[in-house]
């Protein structure tokens, strides 16, 4: 007979019991509140097309970018089912200009969440990867509608980080500061059974990602590390390195927690003074927690990601350099010299 295994709400539940008494069920609830999003939005990237959920609006959010149908979809589906079940206090999310007050008369929880719905949004219209990035921090007590303030914490104090990728099987990824856990949506039953428990990156790699088109702006420590990588085993590293591209992080990380490899996006000279591209609290902080996790690197190029000190805008943006731990380094001492 085939075995159903460990659900994800079966596998937090007895997280939780780990702790004793000191569980009050709660960030079980809340971690439930964020795999439903994610059940829904797995759904209908599934169904592309024939939901109707392809293309472009007509918004922008506060980068500048244009938001697809879908970023908006899985925006308010992350909203829906976090605002109504008393277990989250606030949210901020990467399509919002502003972090979001819970409606009045709702029960408010002792989390906050930061999100990308829809990391790679643009994949959808080509029916590639794209992934949903979500990190839980402690709310202030006894405040009723927290502000950006109280969302400006270095990675360090986050209390979970998870992503859920939806590619050719929809996966969520997940820690609670014990180790990465993953688990594979079974869309017969609607669970996400633990498939992959315990993941570690490999330390050593030779596969690097990258987005090459911009090299000519990168800072000189990264132009000289990958002209070093494609010179192969001719050249300093003295080994021949493969590259990959999937365009949503997600799907980087992913596969960087299944084989290795090192992912950057790196400051460079067009985004200089904004800190980089990628945002730090919807998607420098949640990775880099899920990376070191699971015995990898996450840095700026400066210090570890994790530990910096967010400025108080929920959009702060930040370079990442993540992935296999020696890579990583390797990476480093090119700053450093
Ligand atoms: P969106 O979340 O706006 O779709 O952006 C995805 C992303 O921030 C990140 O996931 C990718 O690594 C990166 O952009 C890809 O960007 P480019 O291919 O444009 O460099």
């Amino acid at each position: 007979m085939q075995k159903l295994g460990t659900t994800l709400s079966s596998f937090i539940i007895d997280e939780q019991r780990k702790l004793g008494n000191k569980a009050s069920g709660e960030f079980t609830g809340l971690l439930n509140d964020i795999t439903i999003a994610c059940k829904g939005i797995a759904n209908l990237v599934n169904m592309g097309d024939l939901a109707d959920v392809l293309g472009a609006t007509e918004s922008e959010n506060s980068m500048g970018d244009v938001q697809k149908k879908m970023d908006l979809i899985a925006n308010d589906l992350f909203i829906d089912a976090l605002e109504n079940n008393g277990h989250c206090a606030g949210m901020a999310s990467e399509e919002l200009d502003e972090v979001l007050t819970l409606p009045d008369g709702k029960p408010r929880g002792n989390y906050l969440v930061t999100f990308d719905p829809l990391d790679g949004s643009s994949n959808m219209d080509i029916n590639m990867d794209v992934g949903a990035i979500f990190s839980v921090l402690k709310a202030p007590k006894g405040k009723e509608n927290p502000t950006a303030e109280d969302f400006a914490k270095p990675g360090t104090e986050q209390v979970a980080a998870g992503y859920c990728l939806y590619g050719p099987s929809s996966m969520m990824v997940l820690t609670t500061g014990t180790g990465v856990n993953g688990f594979t949506l079974c869309t017969s039953i609607g669970e996400f059974i633990l498939t992959h428990p315990d993941m570690k990156i490999p330390e050593e790699t030779a596969e690097f990602a990258i987005n090459a088109s911009n090299q000519r702006f990168w800072e000189p420590a990264v132009q000289e590390y990958i002209a070093d990588c494609i010179q192969g085993e001719e050249g300093k590293l003295g080994k021949r390195y493969n590259m990959r591209w999937v365009a949503a992080m997600v799907g980087e990380i992913h596969r960087i927690l299944c084989r290795g490899g090192v992912f950057l996006y790196p400051i460079d000279e067009r985004n200089r003074d904004v800190g980089g591209k990628l945002r730090l609290l919807y998607e420098g902080n949640p990775m880099a927690m899920i990376v070191e996790q699971a015995g990898g690197a996450a840095d700026t190029g400066y210090g570890r990601i994790m530990e910096v000190q967010p400025n108080g805008d929920p959009h702060q943006r930040v370079p990442v350099i993540m992935g296999s731990k020696n890579e990583v380094e390797k990476i480093l001492s090119y700053h450093k010299s």
